[in-house]
């Protein structure tokens, strides 16, 4: 479990449970499933809600992705809240039921239950960032577009940001990458927006990571202002600070630029609270911030899915 004190988080159990209590409470809005499995076999659950749940409906699907990074927990009650908001506020929020109404939201809470488990393993936290594959692979290196073009990425097994032996080498960026291809219905991808969040900066970022270049092949001016717009305008809801990804660093193999360059997904990174490191670093806020850093992001999620229309 977590560290006495921090209860509040959600163990891999317990986000499923939360998962499984939706579907059931709200049966025509929200239902689960898996993508797969972890290194581990952890099934890798996900979460649909939407009017109708049970059927595909021509409703442009918005993905939000949670926990890449082990110790990232904050990411994690992130994705919950988002579940809870859409199902829980559905009946007295008619900005909620307009917005469940005319999108399919796909939330996965933890694409890396392996490094999260591991990381609060006997209730201390480990400093844990990879999935636990060998010495880890860090799964924000291992997608498929650019991977480890550009000293972005190490080919070290012990380093922190190891790519792994391959694209897609670890299970969990392999399921993830398999469920978003399966979201091509009739040659077109249904997913329009996607965020992934991390911890921690307040940060949004978009696009390319692999290159400084503002434009590069496939990400054209219009298409860089489109990210560079909607960034801002998330980014104005909560204080974060908006830039191109490349901007803090060059990362290849990162879930955004393949979501963009594979599919033409608007793919943001949120780096969370806290703004800058502290004592142990800024990975393990107190639970006490849980609600106020999650809400943080209200606004932010509802521009995303409107902006998907
Ligand atoms: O390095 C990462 O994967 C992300 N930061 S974290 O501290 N959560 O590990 C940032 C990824 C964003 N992409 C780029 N900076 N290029
Ligand atoms: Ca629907
Ligand atoms: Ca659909
Ligand atoms: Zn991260």
């Amino acid at each position: 479990d977590f560290p006495p004190g921090d209860e509040a988080y959600h163990t891999y159990a317990e986000m499923t449970q939360v998962l499984r209590r939706a579907a059931q409470s709200y049966p025509n809005l929200a239902r689960t499933s898996s993508v797969g499995r972890s290194y581990e076999g952890r099934e890798l659950p996900i979460i649909k809600i939407s009017d109708n749940v049970a059927q595909d409906e021509a409703e442009p699907e918005v993905l939000f992705t949670c926990n890449q990074h082990a110790r990232e927990h904050l990411t994690t009650e992130m994705c919950i809240r988002i579940v809870n908001r859409f199902t829980q506020g559905y009946a007295t929020d008619p900005a909620i039921k307009q917005l469940v109404d005319t999108r399919e939201i796909w939330v996965i809470p933890q694409v890396n239950p392996d490094g999260s488990e591991y990381d609060i393993a006997g209730g201390r936290y480990k400093g844990w960032r990879k999935n636990r594959q060998g010495y880890g692979t860090d799964p924000n290196r291992n997608w498929g577009y650019k991977w480890g073009c550009c000293g972005g990425s190490s080919g070290s097994p012990t380093s922190d940001t190891y790519r792994g032996t391959a694209p897609f080498s670890a299970p969990e960026t392999r399921a993830v990458s398999n469920f978003v291809n399966s979201r091509v219905v009739g040659g077109t991808q249904q997913i329009k927006a996607h965020i992934d969040f991390h911890t921690y900066s307040e940060l949004v970022l978009w696009p390319y990571g692999y290159t400084y270049a503002d434009t590069a092949p496939g990400l054209d001016q219009t298409q860089a202002r489109r990210f560079q717009d909607v960034g801002r305008q998330m980014a104005a809801t909560n204080n974060y600070r908006p830039q191109q990804s490349s901007d803090l660093y060059i990362t290849d193999g990162s879930v955004n630029d393949w979501m963009w360059a594979q599919h033409k997904i608007l793919s943001y990174t949120f780096e969370m609270y806290p703004r800058s490191a502290s004592g142990i670093g800024g990975f393990y806020p107190p639970a006490s911030v849980i609600p106020r850093e999650t809400a943080r992001n209200d606004r932010a999620v509802d521009i995303l899915l409107r902006a998907a229309g």
